[in-house]
């Protein structure tokens, strides 16, 4: 299969990484197509955890390209020290390839990141404070600095003048900042030039051609479907597109190039940030959902939210990105619960909704409706065959399969590398 994309099927965290790296070893290119050092990816190598922001999980395979495409925002900074730090592990980081048209995350991006979501008090959004948001705003108000800016100096200071000119404004009057200077900031983006200048390319001609010499390329997203600007939970989101079609825009690949479409799924459902969520357990459950999944930011640090498995949601993620396979993740984790509640539909104010409904205040007032399955006691981490699960796990990826509109292709049983059960 020449290119895959494989997208977040809830609202992040759902062992993305680990799933990218056990593909790692049968492609040639792994693509990062949105976000940037806001994700947090977990890859368990042996006895080695590496967490991955910015660049492609795929970066831990020997063999594998790992590309960062147009659609990406990359703090410069970051970069280099998530590159060093990989290095100095003895992973090999030389064949990174970074899109001339990604926009670049600045000082300032990431102080009215910050600074905003104060002001927001209520309304907080709950970012991962990275500068994210206000990278992506410059990008659609044609005032971001890209790249390629980056190589030319004359061209950087008038950009950073002009993106400064408001900004500045902003934080003195509204924030109460000191003014940012252009000086600063050229300075500093200029000190990257060098070591970036042998890793940027027109990475759309680059997988274009791999494409065509039959290479196979993984577009890897970041964050998920609940968290896409246009279809997630709008305004609790991020500032990207982490769907498949954000796989498209954000790398230069035509759509009709795209033979598969992987979506990662948690056993249960996981959130962090602020926003709606209708399978959220506020009691003991919610614990052991935390603790047996351990479930903290990568990124941040931060408790995430837990909640039983939201089948619409699932059923939502298979039609907006044309899903082909699920890979369900941390099945494990639901050893030792007597009965799994499954969400199977809502109630929104006394009236049953089978699907995500499209009003948000619908979905803020959405109260699961549950199917009860009965659960095991048996450690299922060393598990490799289907068949070999308990006969009650194995009917609950089977329930879950039918409710969610594709179908589940492999199941992950520990966060080790090998802890996965393939179906064939
Ligand atoms: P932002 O910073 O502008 O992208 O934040 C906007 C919303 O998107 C959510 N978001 C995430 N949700 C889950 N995981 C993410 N990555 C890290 C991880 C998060 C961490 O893998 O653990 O370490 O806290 C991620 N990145 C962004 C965010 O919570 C906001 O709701
Ligand atoms: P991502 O953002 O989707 O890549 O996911 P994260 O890496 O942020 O969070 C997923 C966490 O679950 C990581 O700590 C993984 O090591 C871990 N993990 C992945 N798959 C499994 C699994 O099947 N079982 C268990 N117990 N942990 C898993
Ligand atoms: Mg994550």
């Amino acid at each position: 299969m020449p290119a895959i994309v494989l997208i977040g099927a809830q609202w992040g965290d759902e062992g993305k990484g680990k799933a990218t790296d056990l593909l790692g070893s049968r492609v040639d290119y792994v693509v990062k197509f949105n976000g940037g050092n806001n994700a947090g990816h977990t890859v368990v190598v042996g006895t080695e955890k590496y967490a991955l922001h910015l660049l492609p999980s795929g970066i831990l395979s020997p063999g594998v390209t790992p590309v960062i495409s147009n659609g990406v925002v990359i703090d410069p900074e970051v970069l280099f020290e998530e590159l060093d730090a990989l290095s100095s592990r003895g992973v090999d980081v030389s064949k990174l390839k970074i899109s001339a048209n990604a926009h670049v995350i600045t000082q300032y991006h990431r102080t009215l990141d910050k600074v905003t979501e104060r002001f927001l008090g209520k309304r907080q959004i709950g970012t991962t404070g990275r500068g994210i948001g206000p990278t992506y705003a410059d990008k659609i108000n044609r005032v971001g600095i890209r790249i390629q800016d980056l190589f030319d100096e004359n061209i950087l200071r008038q950009k950073v003048e002009g993106a400064l000119e408001q900004k500045n404004n902003m934080l003195v009057k509204m924030y109460n900042r000191r003014a940012i200077t252009v000086d600063e900031i050229v300075t500093d983006l200029l000190s990257y030039t060098e070591r970036l200048r042998p890793m940027v390319d027109d990475t759309a001609l680059t997988l274009h051609q791999a494409l065509n010499a039959g290479k196979t390329v993984l577009f890897e997203g970041g964050q998920a479907t609940m968290l896409d600007v246009d279809h997630g939970t709008y305004p609790f989101v991020t500032s990207s597109n982490a769907t498949s079609g954000g796989a498209v825009t954000g790398s230069g690949i035509a759509p009709n190039r795209i033979d598969r479409v992987i979506a990662v799924v948690k056993a249960y459902t996981t959130r962090v940030g602020a926003g709606p969520f209708p399978t959220e357990l506020f009691d003991d459950s919610g614990e052991f959902l935390r603790a047996n999944g351990f479930e903290f930011g990568t990124t941040t640090g931060r408790p995430r939210r837990c909640g039983w498995y939201d089948a619409p949601i699932a059923r939502y993620t298979a039609r907006i990105n044309g899903v082909t396979d699920f890979v369900l993740t941390k099945l494990d984790v639901l050893t030792g619960l007597e009965t799994i509640p499954v969400c199977v539909a809502y109630d929104v104010d006394g009236v049953r909704f089978d699907e995500v409904p499209v009003n948000q205040s619908d979905f803020h007032h959405a109260v699961p409706i549950l199917q009860e399955f009965p659960g095991w006691t048996e450690d299922i981490t060393g598990v490799r065959n289907f068949d070999d699960l308990p006969k009650t796990a194995q009917e609950y990826v089977l329930a879950l399969e039918a409710m969610s509109g594709a179908r589940i292709s492999a199941i992950g049983v520990g966060p080790d590398r090998e802890a996965i059960v393939v179906r064939h």
